[in-house]
């Protein structure tokens, strides 16, 4: 495959004002008309170059040119392009092509989802529709009828306004769309079929009405109205928190079961995987619920940041995926607790992007070339673009943002811009300069920080030293000093906040500040510092960066008790317990005994008994750092130590604290009794510290926790507690009541995909011995196909990337069995099968033999056969 360049970047040599598009569905085949009405772009110059149209897998049946129907000799054909020779500036494409849904397996272009047909063009999709100019520069005001067989296909759907409708005389009927919003083609959706929808209301801000609809199978009527809930809020919350009104009368949100996303903002009619979008409380847990109300928000508010203002070509994505990552994250704080949705994002974040910053596939969050876009709809582009967002609003303060926010808008509606536009906005609303800050954008790789202190008590001051350095990534080995937002407070000795002046300013202001760290070493000294203090450092996680400052023990734990940052009490917590795990792990790895630092213990006892903790705080310091955090900040991974450590230290805290934990557990379960299932912050809070609870008690192995467990397993209302007693059963040595309870769930929930897929997802996590033989056993059941991206990643996703102690097994069958499903995948669907690839690119982390293990089965890959550019792009970079 090729490799593309951002720097080879060109405008492009004709526009498409309009595009008519024209879809007859059918069982065999469907056919696509389009006309294009199209101009040379003037940006470009005079003169008339060859007109080149993207488009793949297409049966061409005619193409004519202002009426002159073309023949073989009038253009070029390839497998990916279509080559003509216009003769005037201002000319009308008229293609018809033949297409073939039914067998599209990559789930790419138009395909059959079950019964329907639906569609998914980003990024490079359409080009499977028609021939067409298939990038986001390319911007046009799309009109589309859909034709198809009435009884099978009674809602026919395309983006924008309904116009006109009717039928034909052979059973047939036909629908007419037209957006008046001109749109690349990444954004156009078509859907046919059986569906049923509920419907709403939305008042916009400016008193327009708009019908809201969601379309589903009938079966899952009753799974939308959270979505529903969720999308109204979301539209209230753009309106308040960035001024942005929804533009056309009609939105509509389809649930489709065989998607490769979660979902997608098409203009007007999004298309969601229906585990983005379905939920209620007796199939879906809490943290279901969050997720669908972040999806929805997330595609919602794209219609502004993606759609209004797109990008002008594929490195730009985080241009809209970052800040509207940034943006539902914003929407999800203020619906439910900010601090715990931060610790979550920071959580996921450090886990599993700073992994991919540092591993073969490292890129920039505007990346420099790809040979397959697909492969960089991925973390760094998504969850640390939306950091670089986050950190531009914490240098210029909420109200600066907004005013950047408000001119980006302003200034770029209707265009296809650059992150360089963006920055731009943000500096020309707050009369700053980003220049160097714009490193975050070119620069890959996890910077770290170091912090050192000095207190210097007779002139009482304190002085901060930073050094940051960030290691090299594939094809850059020197990085220029990164801007580095350090949100950080002084704490005195009963923790209160102290008085910040820094040498050279005329008086204190506040007791926390931002400090903006751009050079390589750099000191900060502090004054009228009265004692030695304790810094809080790096509150709410204000950067995306490894921080290091010598903290003790007792400091990390004075920290987790007196910090006045939520996030930070959380993250002393969590140095604490892998300073303690890292402990652990040494005496397994020298055969010593192991034995737990009791701080570990009393600090978390503190935490249990502490009534006044909202309780979602509660349950996340009681979560210990997990596996694939503590891999990722080893520099050789020993996953055996790691697993055992852990499973150790959750052992003994379970010991020590059974009596705390059984009360809350206690208390929480008969208050989860009492009442129904609501989707609330403080429902989700109570049902997360009991879960956890739970999780621990159970590892004590007492015949009350198994009956409690039981017991909640029969009783819950609701899909958080009953899976969540099914995982404690799974994970426990009961076997009897694991294999009962495994089998009245099948039996319970054998007809809803979504719940089967947690089913198999709580057995592919299972540490316990024999995990890859489980795995193969499941994929022989009725409810598994691997031609479904949801059940792959239930499946095979769950177990190669959660279940660390049987993916490392150490004879490689697992990483042998995983490059067989990436083989399999390759020849079905290229993007699932990359994605899964992601555990094998990380061998460098793993010990020799395994690297060696791991190694050979990504040489396998690469011979194995005709590879797609998805999987050749990983593998060959991951072997580089
Ligand atoms: N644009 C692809 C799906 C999403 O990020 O919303
Ligand atoms: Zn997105």
């Amino acid at each position: 495959p090729r490799t593309i360049y951002l720097k080879d970047y060109q405008a492009p040599d004709y526009l498409i004002d309009e595009t008519h598009l024209t879809f007859e569905l059918h069982e065999d085949r469907t056919l696509v008309h389009a006309q294009l009405v199209m101009r040379r772009n003037p940006a470009r110059g005079s003169g008339l170059p060859p007109l080149v149209l993207d488009g793949q897998q297409l049966e061409l049946l005619s193409i004519r040119l202002n009426d002159r129907e073309l023949g073989a000799h009038d253009y070029l054909l390839d497998d990916r392009h279509l080559t003509l020779q216009p003769d005037s500036a201002e000319f009308v494409i008229d293609s018809s092509v033949c297409i073939h849904p039914e067998s599209n397996t990559a789930l790419e272009g138009l395909y059959k989802s079950g019964k329907m047909f639906c569609t998914q063009c980003e990024a490079e999709g359409f080009r499977k529709i028609t021939y067409y100019l298939d990038r986001p520069d390319v911007m046009s005001k799309f009109t589309t009828t859909v034709s198809a067989d009435r009884q099978r296909y009674p809602v026919l759907l395309s983006n924008g306004n309904p116009i006109t409708s009717g039928s034909e005389d052979n059973g047939r009927h036909w629908a007419t769309w037209e957006d008046p919003f001109r749109k690349p083609a990444y954004l156009f959706a078509l859907v046919a079929g059986d569906l049923w929808c509920v419907e709403d209301q939305f008042t916009t801000m400016s008193q327009r009405e708009v019908a809201l609809r969601i379309y589903v199978e009938p079966e899952n009527l009753d799974k939308c109205q959270h979505a529903m809930d969720s999308l109204k809020r979301a539209m209230r919350w753009d309106e308040e928190a960035y001024g942005r009104e929804y533009d056309l009368d009609i939105f509509m949100i389809v649930a489709v079961n065989d998607f490769n996303m979660g979902a997608m903002e098409n203009k007007g009619l999004n298309i969601f995987n229906s585990s983005a979008v379905l939920a209620k409380a007796e199939t879906a847990t809490d943290a279901a619920h969050q997720r669908v109300e972040a999806i929805v928000a997330h595609e919602y508010f794209h219609n502004w940041s993606g759609n209004r203002v797109t990008c002008r070509d594929w490195f730009q994505l985080s241009l809209k995926e970052g800040f509207t990552v940034f943006r539902d994250a914003g929407f999800s704080a203020d619906m439910n607790s900010p601090t715990v949705k931060r610790i979550e994002d920071v959580a996921y974040l450090r886990t599993h992007q700073f992994a991919e910053d540092a591993g073969p596939m490292a890129h920039s969050v505007r990346p420099d070339a790809y040979m397959e876009i697909s492969n960089f709809y991925t973390l760094t582009v998504y969850e640390k673009g939306a950091e670089v967002v986050r950190m531009i609003q914490t240098l210029l303060g909420a109200e600066g943002f907004r005013k950047g926010s408000d001119l980006y808008f302003q200034r770029h509606d209707g265009q296809a811009v650059t992150c360089d536009d963006f920055v731009k906005a943000m500096e020309d609303a707050n009369g700053v300069d980003l220049a160097q800050f714009k490193r975050w954008y070119s620069q890959a790789g996890t910077p770290r920080l170091e912090v050192g202190s000095a207190y210097d008590a007779e002139a009482k001051t304190l002085t901060l030293t930073f050094r940051q350095l960030c290691p090299p990534s594939p094809g850059q080995a020197h990085k220029e000093p990164f801007v580095i937002p350090v949100d950080l407070a002084l704490l005195d000795g009963q923790g209160r906040e102290l008085p910040l002046r820094l040498a050279g300013e005329a008086a204190a202001s506040g007791t926390s500040r931002v400090l903006a760290v751009n050079e390589a070493e750099q000191s900060f000294t502090f004054v009228d510092i009265p004692e030695q203090p304790l810094p809080s450092l790096l509150r709410g996680f204000s950067a995306p960066v490894k921080l290091s400052f010598p903290y003790s023990r007792d400091q990390l734990m004075f920290l987790m008790q007196h910090d006045s940052d939520g996030f930070n009490r959380w993250e002393a917590g969590q140095q604490l317990a892998v300073q303690v795990l890292q402990e652990l792990i040494g005496q397994r790895q020298r055969g010593e005994p192991m034995v737990l630092d009791r701080r570990l213990v009393a600090a978390l006892k503190s935490v249990l008994e502490n009534d006044g903790l909202d309780q979602a705080m509660v349950a996340e310091m009681l979560s210990l750092p997990g596996e694939a955090y503590l891999i990722e900040i080893s520099e050789v991974a020993d996953v055996d130590a790691i697993h055992a450590a852990r499973e150790f230290a959750r052992r003994e805290l379970a010991e020590a604290l059974f009596e705390p934990l059984w009360q809350r557990y206690q208390a929480n379960r008969q208050a989860s009794r009492q009442s129904a299932y609501v989707a609330t912050a403080e429902h989700f809070a109570r049902r997360s510290l009991q879960n956890i609870a739970l999780s621990y008690l159970m590892l004590s192995e007492k015949p009350e926790v198994l009956e409690a467990a039981q017991e909640q397993y029969r009783e819950a209302d609701n899909m958080t507690e009953r899976l969540a007693a099914l995982a404690v059963l799974v994970n426990s040595p009961f076997e009897e009541a694991k294999a009962e309870g495994l089998a009245l769930f099948a039996d319970r929930f054998k007809d809803d995909p979504l719940v089967m897929d947690q089913w198999f997802s709580v057995q592919a996590g299972c540490p316990l011995p024999g995990g890859l033989e489980r795995v193969r056993a499941l994929m022989q059941h009725p409810a598994f196909t691997i031609k479904n991206p949801n059940k792959v990643r239930a499946l095979i996703g769950a177990f190669a990337n959660q279940n660390h102690a049987n993916f490392h097994r150490d004879d490689g069958e697992s990483y042998r069995f995983l490059a067989d499903q990436v083989i399999m995948l390759n020849a079905l669907n290229p993007q699932i099968a990359a994605r899964q690839l992601a555990p094998l690119t990380r061998w460098r982390k793993y010990d020799l033999s395994r690297q060696a293990l791991m190694k050979a089965e990504l040489e396998r890959i690469l011979v194995s056969g005709s590879l797609s550019s998805d999987v050749y792009e990983v593998v060959s970079k991951s072997l580089a």
